[in-house]
Parts: C-alpha cells; sequence; structure tokens
C-alpha cells in the first residue's frame, strides 16, 4: 500500500520539576539548600530515512510523545533528561500545518539534509532546584521552579517525491514500460488501464548525466473532479524539473493522440497552472503501430507547441536511449529540484495579561494549582535569586488577592502552590 498523505499528533516531553529539599546529615543541624534540577523534556525530531519511499508506516501510529525529563531530587540530584522521540519520514516529505495547508518545513530544505533532521517541537525546560534561589538572606529557599510544558501540535505530513522528471500521460500509454527499460526500477506493466496505482522511481544514468525519473499512474479527462485515481498523485511532479508527456501514438485504442495530449495539459492546468507552465517535452510511445499520418500531425502539433518530440517503441527500447538524452541535456539548462519554502511560523503562546484577572485555584492532594492570567507577565520578571525583588513578588501576591483566595480555599503552612512554572511552599 502507498501512503503520501497523513495528519498525526506530536508532542516534545514536559520538562521535570525542580526539587525542594535541605541538606540532612548528621552533626549538621541546619543544611543548606540541595534541591536538584528538573531534567528537560525530550525533543520532537523529523528524521529523513533514504530507506523509504512511503509514509506507510503511519497508517498504525499517529501519536508521538516524547519522554518527560524527570523531576529533580535531594543532594543536587539533577533529574534525568527525556529522551528525544525521532520520527522516521521518507525524503521528500513535506510538514504542513493542517489548518491552513501551509508548509512549515519542507525536509529537502538545504539545511534540513546536510544534517538529515530537522527539530520540530523543542522539550520543555527543566525547573530549577531551590539551590538556586539561596542567597546570602534566605538561605531555606522553600521554594523551586517547576518544569515547563512541552509543546504539542497537530501536523500533517505529504510526500513530494524528488524526481528530476515526471512520466505524465493517459492510461497504457507506456509509462511504466519505459522506466523499466531506462532504469533498473521494475515497475508493473499490463494492457489494462490503471496498471500503476503508485509513482515509481527509477535513476537513469544517460551519457549526459544521471538523473530520477517518475513513473505515475495515469490520467484521464476529469481527474480533477477525481475521475479514473484522480490527479491526487500529481503532488509527486510537483517538485519535477521537466514533464514527459508520454502518448499512445498507436491508435489503437481509438484515441486521438493529439486530443490525448490536449486533455492531460488540460488537467495538468485544473491542478497547477504553474506545473502546467514547466518545461516538456514529448514521448510518442508504440510508433511500431503508428501511421505516417499521425506521425506527421504529431510532428506539426509539438511544432506549434514549440515542444521537443521523440518517436519511442518502449516495448523494443527503440528511442529510449535517445529520450533519456535529451532529458539529461535538458536538465542540465533547468532550475534545481523544486524547494518549499516555509509559509508557516507555529505562533509562540502569549497571554494578554489584561484579558482576564480571575483567579482559578484547583487543588490536588497538598497541591494548589493557581490560574490568573495577570500576573504572568509579572511573574516572568522575577528574579529569585534577588531578595528585593522576590519580596516585591510576595507583595504582588497579597495585592492580587491570590494569597486570601488560596486561604479561602483553605491552604494551611507547608502546602505548595503552583503558579504557573513557579512552584513554592506557603507559610501564614
Ligand atoms: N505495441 C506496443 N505496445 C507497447 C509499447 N510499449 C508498451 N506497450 C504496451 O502497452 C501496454 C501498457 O503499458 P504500460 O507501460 O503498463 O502503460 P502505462 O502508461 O504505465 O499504463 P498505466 O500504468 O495503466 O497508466 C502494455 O501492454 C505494454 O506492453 C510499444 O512500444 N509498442
Ligand atoms: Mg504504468
Amino acid at each position: 500500500m502507498f501512503i503520501d498523505k497523513v495528519k498525526i499528533y506530536v508532542k516534545s516531553g514536559n520538562g521535570g520539576n525542580g526539587s525542594v529539599s535541605f541538606r540532612r546529615e548528621k552533626y549538621v543541624s541546619h543544611g543548606g539548600p540541595d534541591g536538584g534540577d528538573g531534567g528537560h523534556g525530550g525533543n520532537i525530531i523529523f528524521v529523513i530515512d533514504e530507506g523509504i519511499n512511503t509514509l506507510l508506516n503511519f497508517k498504525y501510529r499517529r501519536k508521538f510523545v516524547a519522554e518527560n525529563g524527570s523531576d529533580g531530587s535531594g543532594a543536587k540530584f539533577h533529574g534525568k533528561n527525556g529522551a528525544d522521540l525521532e520520527i522516521m519520514v521518507p525524503p521528500g516529505t513535506v510538514l504542513k500545518d493542517p489548518e491552513t495547508e501551509k508548509i512549515i518545513k519542507d525536509m529537502s530544505d538545504e539545511d534540513v539534509v546536510e544534517s538529515g533532521r530537522f527539530v520540530f517541537l523543542k522539550g520543555g525546560k527543566g525547573g530549577f532546584g531551590n539551590t538556586h534561589f539561596a542567597t546570602p538572606t534566605r538561605q531555606t529557599p522553600n521554594f523551586a521552579k517547576a518544569g515547563i510544558k512541552g509543546k504539542e501540535q497537530e501536523v500533517v505530513l505529504e510526500l513530494k517525491m524528488l524526481a528530476d522528471a515526471g512520466l505524465v500521460g493517459m492510461p497504457s500509454a507506456g509509462k511504466s514500460t519505459i522506466l523499466s527499460v531506462v532504469s533498473a526500477a521494475k515497475p508493473k506493466i499490463a494492457d489494462y488501464h490503471f496498471t500503476t496505482l503508485a509513482p515509481m522511481l527509477g535513476v537513469v544514468n544517460a551519457k549526459a548525466g544521471q538523473f530520477v525519473l517518475a513513473d505515475l499512474p495515469g490520467l484521464i479527462e476529469g481527474a480533477h473532479n477525481g475521475d479514473g485515481l484522480g490527479h491526487q498523485f500529481l503532488r509527486h511532479i510537483d517538485r519535477c524539473r521537466l514533464i514527459i508527456n508520454v502518448v499512445d501514438a498507436s491508435g489503437f485504442e481509438g484515441r486521438d493522440p493529439v486530443e490525448d495530449i490536449e486533455k492531460i495539459n488540460e488537467e495538468l492546468r485544473l491542478y497547477s497552472p504553474e506545473l502546467a507552465s514547466r518545461p516538456r517535452i514529448i514521448a510518442a510511445n508504440k510508433i511500431d503501430m503508428m501511421s505516417d499520418e499521425t506521425q506527421a500531425r504529431l510532428e506539426e502539433f509539438a511544432k506549434k507547441q514549440g515542444c521537443e518530440i521523440v518517436f519511442i517503441a518502449a516495448g523494443i527500447a527503440h528511442g529510449t536511449d535517445e529520450l533519456c538524452e535529451l532529458i539529461a541535456k535538458k536538465l542540465k539548462d533547468l532550475p534545481p529540484i523544486k524547494v518549499f519554502t516555509p509559509e508557516y511560523i507555529p505562533e509562540e503562546e502569549t497571554v494578554d495579561i489584561d484579558a482576564d484577572s480571575e483567579i482559578t485555584i484547583t487543588r490536588e492532594n497538598d497541591t494548589f494549582y493557581v490560574e490568573c492570567p495577570r500576573i504572568v507577565k509579572v511573574l516572568n520578571s522575577i528574579n529569585f535569586n534577588d531578595r528585593e525583588s522576590f519580596a516585591y513578588f510576595q507583595k504582588i501576591l497579597r495585592s492580587t488577592g491570590i494569597i486570601d483566595a488560596l486561604e479561602e480555599k483553605g491552604i494551611v503552612d507547608g502546602q505548595t502552590v503552583n503558579l504557573y512554572d513557579v512552584e513554592f511552599d506557603y507559610y501564614k
């Protein structure tokens, strides 16, 4: 089975929480703070796997969650970092935003190809343990920072194969036969329509240079409406530098070769006007059964279109070498394989501090989770290593009514308050 578009869910790991702990040793009555930092959450990384050419692996697995960092602990023990999660994708995969279909990243981008990997979602940072918050005047900091949560997102993976040239034409025109005689690829060939159900690539070694050729399922008139196999496979020639119009010149099935080319060009245009305007050459196949009249008409049509034409009989490998030399020669003057530039940058989460000043408190055992959008900005500006800054923070906690709200919920000394990233113990 061939799968070339899937939607998956990915989430990077949460950072572990910093720990609040104090040194306890024999003969040391008041040990200093020794709470270690939380480990970082694992990243979500897409990795190119040259050995695969479909997104089939995603048929059954669509949820990918990287490991969370572990919490820090006493004796300055740093929590373990969460392992990165590597998601293997075939070369040519494009990542898109599901809602807008905008491109997030093309895995054939130069920077990705060099390293073979793309870090998509970074894991949350681990929180600092209370050792970081000790100062000469505050030797027993009773708070640590909570780890930052990982990020989650849905993403569409779309495979756009990396081919220099693509064979496009009606069913049974002989596209697969061409690929089979000019490359080592072994496509299925038969005398019925829609023999080819999925695109296939082959490497061609012409004297004028090596190139990658794509064989596509047949197109018919109305493909843009989903007739036949539809035109969804055309996404695999989105990157092609040259299009080869393969046409059955035998007239054997009662079709007219000139009309066939026109219909195919119209379908290409309906799929993408830009694609239809790419350089093209015509490969008139099955000339062992072609009339002189057809040949003359095709030559005239090609001339009118300003398009080169090659007459071949792929079934007996007649003219196919010439076709490949022409393709290789033309490719030399054409721009490189198309790479898509990102159009979508995932938004950084922002909280509007004035949007909502409501305080919500949820209690889980001995921890009180406080949400109060108004305080987020203040929170980010507090330096917990600085006494003044910390005193200011305590003042804000009172003035916003957070302390009152906590007391209303019945908080008692020694219980924990979790305010977004920051965790501390409550003492009246
Ligand atoms: N007479 C003749 N028949 C040919 C030639 N080349 C291919 N054929 C035959 O045409 C039929 C279709 O060939 P394919 O290569 O499967 O055609 P295709 O364009 O890939 O067809 P789809 O995959 O269905 O779109 C097969 O029976 C081939 O043997 C040729 O040069 N002359
Ligand atoms: Mg075929």
